[in-house]
């Protein structure tokens, strides 16, 4: 029998096997995962085989190869790491202009560290309903900016309904992490998305769950049309990934696509003669926040400094 893990906390699984059942899952006997020393080895979002028992239960006895997976390491210090999600089809970043203030450097951080995942994003302006009508110029122009590189916008109110009805359709048959800073409207969101959330993650048998730091481990929410949302409590991004230095402009698409023309293929964009991306900076190709990003991510690198979620 086949499923899929929609809820992790911890010693339990909960699957959702293909004829529609909730199956609570352990994992059977020593799982290693290729080059991955991870605390928790299956992970939501996985597709399992499980082999069911008498009391109602089931044994993961495999787990189909993964499209991508975000994981989030423990420590600076220890090499174990936990899969937050896997095969995912998509992130949406909710972002607000105002009230809270959401910097194009965290944008920035995002979309690199979901470009490293293989995750496509989408941006999701959230908040119209408060903009002025300078703030709405502001968001235009942001979303103009992101626009030109590549990504899909949107500009929604979750509190008004606006908009709400193309995130629907984004988030229908798929599934999709949302993720961005606290307050900017990823609960209100939800709710407005699936009415009955709080309900649902009732419904999910609890039998083994009892005394479980449940928040600290994901969980996915079926949406009423198809499709899956991912809710990640207390989780704002991706965190520190590892990347060469000159992997890292590979994950900012136009800088990526201006280095070709480089004269030095590891040219690290900062100071080389010769250099495409610089070019395009001066000419306005490239906006200065995105390279300035960039900048700040290659000077952690450089630091070795350690980030936490951004
Ligand atoms: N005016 C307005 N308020 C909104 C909108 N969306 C959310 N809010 C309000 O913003 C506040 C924060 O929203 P939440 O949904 O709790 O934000 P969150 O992203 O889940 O925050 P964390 O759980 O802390 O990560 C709440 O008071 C919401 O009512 C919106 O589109 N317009
Ligand atoms: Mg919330
Ligand atoms: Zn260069």
């Amino acid at each position: 029998m086949q499923g899929l893990v929609i809820k992790n906390t911890g010693s339990w699984y909960t699957v959702k096997t293909d004829d529609g059942r909730i199956v609570d899952s352990k994992i059977k006997g020593n799982f290693r995962l290729k080059g991955i020393r991870s605390t928790s080895p299956v992970a939501v979002g996985d597709r399992v085989q499980l082999v069911t028992n008498q009391e109602g239960t089931a044994f993961i006895s495999a787990i189909d190869d993964r499209k991508n997976y975000i994981i989030r390491k423990s420590s600076n210090l220890s090499k174990q790491s936990h899969i937050l999600a896997a095969n995912i089809d998509q992130a949406l970043l909710i972002v607000t202009i105002n009230r809270p203030q959401t910097s194009t450097t965290f944008i920035d951080r995002f979309l690199a560290s979901a470009e490293a995942y293989r995750i496509p994003v989408v941006l999701v302006f959230n908040k119209t309903d408060l903009l002025d009508d300078d703030e709405m110029r502001y968001q235009q122009m942001v979303i103009n900016l992101y626009e030109t590189v590549g990504y899909h916008c949107l500009a929604i109110s979750a509190e008004t309904g606006a908009g709400v009805d193309e995130v629907r359709a984004l988030l229908k048959g798929r599934i999709s992490l949302l993720s961005g800073n606290s307050g900017v409207g990823k609960s209100t969101l939800i709710n407005r998305l699936l009415p009955t959330a709080n309900l649902k993650t009732a419904e999910i048998s609890n039998a083994h769950n009892a005394g479980m730091h449940t928040t600290t481990f994901s969980e996915m929410l079926e949406l009423p049309e198809s499709g899956w949302v991912i809710d990640t409590p207390g989780i704002k991004g991706f965190g520190t990934f590892d990347i060469e230095r000159t992997e890292l402009s590979s994950y900012f698409k136009e800088i990526f696509a201006f280095s070709k023309d480089c004269r030095f293929n590891n040219c690290t964009h900062t100071h080389e003669p010769g250099c495409a991306v610089l070019q395009a900076l001066n000419d306005h190709y490239i906006a200065q926040s995105r390279y300035q990003s960039y900048l700040n991510m290659l000077e952690d690198k450089d630091e070795g400094k350690y980030r936490e979620a951004y």
